[in-house]
Formats: C-alpha cells, structure tokens, sequence
C-alpha cells in the first residue's frame, strides 16, 4: 500500500465556554494567526459542542461564541485566509466523532488526565460527554485530515489520543485513510499559570476573576490584576535556571516573553535583579499595549453580530467541502450502505 501524502493543513479549537484568557491568546491564538502565514490550509473553530460537555446557559452560549469569532478576527484572523467556523453547523464533526466513540478504547479515555482533573470527586455525576469529548476532539481534527494542530501544552494528551485513534482506525480497516497528525506547542508561554496559584492553569471557567486576564478586561483591570498577582518575597534571576521551583515568578516571566516575542533567557538579561513591584508595571503597561487594540476591535465587531454570523456562515460552506468527502469515505471504508 503507498502512504497518501495529505495536504498540510491546520486544524484547531476554542470552546466558549466563557471569555477568552490571555491562556487562550497565548497558549494558541497567537500561533493561530502566525500559522496562516505559513504553508498550512487553515481551519479555526469554536468548539460549542465541547461547551456543553458542562452545563451552558443557551444565551451566554450564543454571546460567548460570537464573542470568541469576534476574538479570533481581532487577534489576526482573518476570514479570507483561514475558514472560521462554529463546530455544530457542521455535522461531519460530531457523525466522525460518533464513528471515534466506537474506535477509541475505555482504558485510553480513562487515562486523560484532564477529565479526573475537571471531574474531581464529582465522577459519577459528570456528563458522559465530559467524559468521552476527546474522542469528538479526534474527529473535529481528522474529519479535515488535518496534518498540524497548534494547542497550549494542557491538550497534549488529548492529540496523542488522536494520534491513537488515527492509528487503530487505519490498522482495523486495513487503510492508510487518517493521518498521524503533528501537535504544535510551541513559545515562551503553552501553559499560562493562574495569577492566583502558579500551580493552576489559567482558566476561563476558574470561579476567581482575579486569577486570569480576559481579553475583555480594560487597562485598569489589567493592571490591578498584575499588581495583585502572587509572586515570591525575591527578586528575578538573571537567568532561567533561577526560576526553577518559583512557579509564580516563572509564570510572569513567561507571559512577559510571549506577549514581546522574546526568550525568558533575552527578558531575563533586561530584568534580572530587579524586585516584583517595579516588574510588575513593566508587565502590565506591556500586556496593556497588545491586548487593548484587541479588545477594541472585539468590541466593535460585537456591535454587529450579523456580520460575524455572516462569516461563520461562509466558513460553514467551506469547511463542508471538506469535511462531506472525509465523511462519505469514512462511511464506506466502515461499511456503512449509501
Ligand atoms: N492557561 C493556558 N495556557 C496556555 N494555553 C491554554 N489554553 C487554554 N488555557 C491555556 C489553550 O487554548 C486552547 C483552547 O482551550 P479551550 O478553551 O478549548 O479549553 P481549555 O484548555 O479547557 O481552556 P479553559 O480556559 O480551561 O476552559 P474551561 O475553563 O471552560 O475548561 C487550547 O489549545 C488550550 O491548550
């Protein structure tokens, strides 16, 4: 059999399942927008059928959803390059992710680390949804046959689940259908740390406000809440061994590498020595500066929700051509009668 060789070509996801975090923008928005610059096909979605794995009010769902387009497209995404589009309208997703419920085995579910950590103790009263959301993740990817998919570092167990089932599907059936598709967590920041405990994610569900930045959040807001970070009684090394078990400190060091597109080692060399209270201005007039045009531009784009429906209508029709094809042979390869 000869190995097909797929189009390379970029699949990735938010859910909106509340405002976006600078997690978010940093772990994988901003690889996003740099990715459509390269030699990539790319495909960007809210992943609205993975908000509802926990329970979505329907009104702040619709909100959240135009909201995270609106995130995208003011973050440098832009609709004539990448097809934009919101995970339910288009159904290949969840009929591939059926097929991937019956590929995917219960001892690999039962290893993501991420569903004990989101079930904790409530296990058993949890969605079944929750539970088997990374086989639906499977499919959102290789119902594009998409080679490459940019993530923050929390979604790597789920794209060696991918990689798995990819796998076992083309070994059962006998094909070389799905590819083996590459994670891309790449930059000084794939796991952005709460500002309230360095051994948290950043999340937009955590209940505390104050221990992330939203995209949303206004120049005060953005200040009081690096101000108000936890950190250490120490100063900042001048190199990056010195913020070996200082969980805190390396989180802000990291966030300030991101968001100036330099080295922790290259941040560092400027800022070591010095203590918290003069870093932290430095950090917020620096998160200020590239997150406001942003939120400006969400804001405006938020005052004209049609036009986004307009253009996640289009990314629709686009990413049907796509995904129809994928799906219809899917069908066949199973032996599905059509
Ligand atoms: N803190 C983070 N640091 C780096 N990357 C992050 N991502 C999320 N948080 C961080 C990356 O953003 C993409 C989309 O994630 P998601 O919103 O679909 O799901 P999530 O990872 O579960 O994010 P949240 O904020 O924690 O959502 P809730 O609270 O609703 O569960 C992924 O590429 C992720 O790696």
């Amino acid at each position: 059999m000869t190995t097909p060789t797929f189009t390379p070509r970029v699949f990735s996801g938010i859910k909106p399942s509340g405002g976006l975090t600078l997690g978010n923008y940093l772990g994988a928005i901003k690889r996003f927008v740099q990715m459509q610059e390269e030699d990539f096909e790319t495909i960007y979605c809210m992943v609205d059928l993975h908000a509802i794995t926990v329970w979505q009010d329907p009104a702040d769902l619709r909100r959240n959803t135009r909201e995270l387009a609106a995130g995208f497209i003011a973050s440098g995404i832009s609709p004539e390059k990448s097809i934009l589009i919101n995970q339910s309208q288009v159904p290949e997703h969840a009929q591939l992710g059926w097929v991937f419920s019956c590929v995917a085995r219960m001892g690999w579910m039962q290893r993501m680390t991420q569903f004990k950590d989101k079930a904790g103790k409530n296990a058993q009263n949890v969605s079944l949804g929750l539970f088997g959301y990374p086989a639906l993740m499977a499919a959102d990817i290789l119902v594009y046959h998409a080679t490459h998919v940019p993530v923050g570092e929390d979604q790597k167990q789920h794209l060696e689940l991918t990689r798995d089932i990819a796998l076992k599907f083309n070994h059962d059936y006998g094909v070389d259908f799905f590819p083996v598709t590459e994670p891309v967590i790449e930059g000084a920041a794939t796991r952005v740390m709460s500002l309230r405990d360095g051994s948290k994610k950043m999340s937009k569900s955590d209940p505390s406000d104050a221990s992330r930045i939203n995209m949303t959040d206004d120049a005060d807001a953005i200040a009081k809440k690096i101000r108000k970070a936890k950190t250490d009684p120490d100063a900042l090394p001048s190199e990056a061994a010195g913020l070996e078990n200082r969980p805190e400190a390396r989180n802000l060091v990291n966030i300030y590498a991101a968001l100036s597109d330099k080295s922790v080692d290259q941040v560092l060399k400027e800022v070591g020595g010095q203590q918290f209270g003069a870093f932290k201005p430095l950090l917020a007039d620096l998160a200020v500066s590239k997150l406001s045009p942003i939120s400006d531009e969400m804001a405006r784009l938020m005052n004209d929700p049609a036009e986004i429906d307009k253009i996640l209508a289009r990314g629709t029709e686009q990413a049907r051509e796509i995904t129809a094809p994928i799906l219809k042979k899917t069908y066949e390869i199973i032996g599905m009668v059509g």
